[in-house]
């Protein structure tokens, strides 16, 4: 197992705790109506964003899905027209008319998130082959969840890549749902063997083992790096809010509530919280960052809010 010295894990919980400042902060304003476009949250998934952002180089890209915030925050993209974005303002990072689902921020390699299942990941591949051609070392994180593993275009892309040997990170954030329907009545067998099936690398780790997925993410980078061609990168994770929106939704009944308390149990800020407390990092100093971070985020979040509440609707 990989070694983490209390830095590096004070770090990735900085990270993870941004990204759920970040969306904190938006379910709990949702109800204002000044955000008014469907913004789907990884509150409980940000573990992947918290490695996306520890090992982030501006010159590899990035393409998303409809919850795409972490990713987008985690590969640098700008608070603020972040902020503006949702508030569906001229300054957000696609000028106010993509809303949550829609993110880009060329500067840092985010080169789009839409809300198609799957519909970015032959274009992640397109960027990849770009990069290849180029010479370049850089890679593509292709992000999803495990619905998008269901659609015909991301096996005629693990094929391409495959066989052009093309630098390509997809990062399978598991849920186990697609939207209210489990894995279990979606899929036959395992997306592992469908993946060897093409010949490509593949790993599995569950979200709060961030140890074995800090491993396995440096192997994968430095796979990608090398030139080595595709990797597939699975994660087992939760969403803890409803699909869509800022709410829970539990009371549906489409989980169960011994598969909730059990994800609640693991919940990934906690688990770094006591390892950081058990590494010796002292109190002060984690509450020192989370006050850097909270404040950072709602300050943010208010300057949207206020330049979102100066713009009066067109009557007509
Ligand atoms: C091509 C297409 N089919 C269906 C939908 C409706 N839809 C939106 S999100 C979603 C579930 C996707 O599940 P997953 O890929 O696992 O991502 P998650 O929402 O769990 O993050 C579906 C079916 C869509 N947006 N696009």
């Amino acid at each position: 197992m990989k070694k983490i010295d209390s830095d590096t894990l004070l770090t990735l919980y900085e990270s993870a705790f941004y990204v759920r400042t970040v969306e904190q902060i938006i379910a709990d304003n949702y109800s204002k109506g000044l955000i008014r476009c469907p913004t789907h949250l990884s509150i409980g998934q940000e573990m992947v964003p918290a490695l996306v952002s520890h090992f982030n180089n501006n010159n590899d890209l990035a393409v998303s899905t409809h919850r795409a915030h972490g990713h987008y925050l985690a590969k640098g993209g700008s608070l603020p027209l972040f902020f503006d974005e949702l508030h569906g303002l001229k300054s957000g990072c696609s000028a106010g008319n993509g809303g949550s689902m829609h993110l880009n921020d060329k500067k840092v390699g985010f080169i789009g998130s839409t809300a198609i299942v799957a519909n970015t990941i032959p274009v992640g591949v397109g960027l990849a082959q770009s990069l290849k051609i180029d010479g370049s070392n850089n890679f593509v994180y292709i992000f999803l969840g495990d619905g998008a593993t269901e659609e015909g275009v991301f096996y005629e892309s693990l094929h391409y890549a495959k066989l052009y040997s093309l630098p390509c990170l997809f990062i399978i954030e598991n849920n186990e749902f697609s939207v209210y329907t489990p894995i279990q009545l979606r899929h036959s067998n395992e997306l592992k063997d469908k993946v060897n099936g093409f010949g490509i690398q593949y790993v599995f780790n569950d979200n709060h083992n961030y140890r074995s997925l800090y491993g396995d993410f440096l192997k994968a980078i430095e796979y990608l790096r090398n030139g080595n061609g595709p990797f597939v990168f699975e994660v087992m994770t939760h969403r803890h809010r409803e699909h869509c929106g800022p709410n829970y939704d539990d009371e549906l009944g489409y989980r169960e509530k011994e598969f909730l308390d059990k994800w609640e149990s693991m919940d990934i800020l906690d688990i770094f919280m006591k390892d950081m407390l058990l590494e010796g990092i002292k109190q002060v100093k984690i509450s020192n960052s989370q006050n850097k971070i909270i404040e950072r985020v709602t300050k943010a979040f208010e300057d949207s809010q206020n330049l979102a509440n100066q713009i009066i609707p067109d009557p007509t």
